[in-house]
């Protein structure tokens, strides 16, 4: 993979000082659907398929401009079609042999010309930097500098050195009100509690990242306090976090803790001045087999810093074991609902079958020993669904499948399961993708339907490198436009970037720094269509699936952000940059 960082750069630069140009342009109406037309704020690739949306209404005729207005490409749209998820009705504009590298903006009669977007190689670096970067402006425990957070710096926080045991988490060992240390990690999201099942995916995405594009790994510069001490800086950011999960398990009989919170959401304040005790919150069967599966791959993963890293390789394998021994122990330990009184992030999930699928695989792949793993694994236990942390099969899939000498360390008859699974499952958002008007896999928009985004092209990323066909890749990219502009609010949903960005997320640090500018690089959740009861539903100005976000720290159902977000996003551009 090539790095063109001055292009890239110069582009930015460019999108910058037309989107001055740009919001004065809008006539104050760049909040209704149906007028503007919407493009990739960022870009396209050059060699790429390069689709924008136009309002129905608009003429079919349309013009690439560049920066000095000169036309540089004529094209017709499609014809118009109704998108369920939006209820507006569009046509498509494909530019896809327009290949020349550039600023331009998308123009045709009847219509609000496009944002600013650039046209080149490896447009998507500067968003790989700032996604990745955004993990050491959440780290607990520690002061984020001048140097290295800017005009983000800020006191350290949550030592969580005197973290007590809660009573769902007493033992024969530590019991309810002892105290144990279990510092650094990041911050969950917009709240300031560390939740296991939660750092599992988010650790095990960027790991996947590295394994699967080790020179760009190392190619990101983030400034970070680790930086040049040849680690990729990537690998050192995760490793913030993993250190800290190796601490929630109990080293007594290896459960491992569900999350270290409060007892209940703070208000929207600085970290510094949060101080509520916090605990170790019940021991569950999904946080032990999550933290097996992702020591499981950082074992695999981190293998060329073995001179950097001594002996943590081998302490992440004993974690690992410890911790698949215990869920055989106790596999229907549930993270049900909360223990009375505690009043943070659940996660529960009362299906963990596809947990134990993928510690199994992920242990299978570290150690080489299918015996010991996979023979307790059925095909049953796999839920071919898009990774998130209560659904995490596929993860272990896409690590069997990441390199083909794994294939012989399973079972024909199940390699061909695993693999025929996930080419299903893509093959399902390859069909949402070509039939969607807006030109995107997305067809469901729960909580955090930003990142299904992310994690469908994920999976489609998978399945075009297993079988070489372009069209995934095409519908991975496609993931990726509908993020950052190309969907029916034309928001570009990462902090820090586009020109109709978003501002006001649900971040008790963006909210609380006096600081105007959101921290950058964070994908916020994006448009929920069915939670209900942040802010009053009037401020949805939408409300179809698509549509039912508000850019409002308050709308936390839909503008917070979270680290397996932000994992899943770079998971996405590390695959399609
Ligand atoms: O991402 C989680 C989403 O899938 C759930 O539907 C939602 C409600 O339980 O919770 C989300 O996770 C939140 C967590 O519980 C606490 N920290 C903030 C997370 C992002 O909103």
């Amino acid at each position: 993979m090539k790095i063109h960082p001055i292009k890239t750069l110069s582009a930015a630069a460019l999108i910058a000082t037309l989107a001055a140009g740009c919001s004065s342009n809008t006539g104050g109406t760049s909040q209704t659907p149906s007028e503007r037309i919407k493009a990739d704020q960022i870009g396209y690739n050059a060699k790429s398929v390069k689709i924008a949306i136009v309002p129905d209404g608009a003429s079919d005729d349309f013009q690439i401009v560049d920066i000095q207005d000169n036309v540089v490409y004529k094209g017709k749209t499609s014809a118009a079609a109704k998108w369920w998820a939006s209820g507006t009705s569009v046509k498509q504009a494909d530019f896809s042999d327009f290949d020349q590298p550039g600023v331009y903006t998308i123009r045709c009669d009847g219509a609000e010309k496009s944002y600013p977007f650039a046209i080149g190689d490896n447009i998507y670096t500067d968003l790989a930097i700032a996604a990745t970067k955004s993990f050491y402006f959440a780290r607990s425990g520690v002061e984020i500098t001048q140097e290295h957070g800017g005009k983000y710096a800020r006191p350290a926080a949550h030592p969580d050195t005197q973290v007590k045991v809660h009573k769902s988490a007493a033992g024969p060992k530590r019991k309810e009100g002892d105290i144990i240390s279990s510092p650094g990690g990041w911050y969950d999201a917009g709240d300031y509690n560390k939740y296991i099942v939660n750092s599992s995916i988010t650790v095990w995405e960027m790991l996947n990242a590295v394994e699967l594009h080790p020179d760009f790994a190392k190619s990101l510069n983030l400034n970070i306090p680790e930086s040049g001490n040849n680690i990729p800086d990537i690998v050192d950011e995760l490793l913030f976090n993993l250190r800290w999960m190796i601490t929630m398990q109990d080293p007594a009989d290896g459960g491992v803790y569900h999350k270290l919170t409060a007892l209940g959401f703070n208000g929207m304040i600085m970290p510094q001045d949060d101080h509520d005790e916090r605990y170790v919150i019940k021991k569950s069967t999904a946080a032990a087999l999550d933290l097996a599966a992702t020591c499981a791959k950082a074992y695999r993963v981190l293998k060329p810093y073995d001179a950097e890293l001594p002996g943590l390789r081998d302490s992440l394998m004993k974690v690992a074991d410890k911790a698949w021994d215990w869920a055989q122990k106790n596999p229907t330990v549930l993270y049900d609902r909360n223990p009375e009184g505690v009043m943070t992030g659940q996660y529960d999930d009362i299906h963990v079958r596809d947990e134990f699928s993928w510690a199994a695989i992920e242990l299978t792949i570290a150690t080489g020993n299918s015996k010991r793993y996979m023979t307790k694994i059925a095909k049953d236990d796999f839920e071919f669904a898009t990774p998130a942390w209560d659904s995490t099969s596929v993860m272990g899939v896409m690590s069997a499948l990441n390199k083909p000498e794994y294939k012989d360390l399973f079972d024909a008859e199940m390699y061909d399961f695993m693999k025929g699974g996930l080419i299903k499952l893509a093959d399902q958002y390859l069909n949402d993708y070509q039939r969607s008007p807006y030109a995107t896999p997305l067809a469901a928009f729960p909580w955090g339907s930003n990142s299904v985004a992310a994690n469908q092209g994920i999976v489609l990323a998978a399945a075009y490198r297993i079988t070489g066909n372009t069209k995934y890749l095409e519908a991975a990219q496609a993931d990726l436009h509908y993020i950052l502009g190309r969907n029916p609010l034309d928001y570009c949903y990462v902090t820090g970037f586009g020109v109709k960005t978003v501002k006001d997320v649900h971040d008790r640090r963006s909210v609380a720094d006096g600081i105007e500018a959101p921290v950058p690089g964070y994908l916020c959740g994006g448009p929920n269509a069915t939670a209900r009861g942040d802010i009053a539903d009037s401020l949805y100005k939408y409300n179809t699936p698509a549509m039912r976000y508000c850019d409002i720290n308050s709308s936390y159902t839909t503008n917070e952000i979270a680290i397996n977000w932000n994992a899943a996003l770079i998971g996405l551009v590390f695959d399609v940059n």
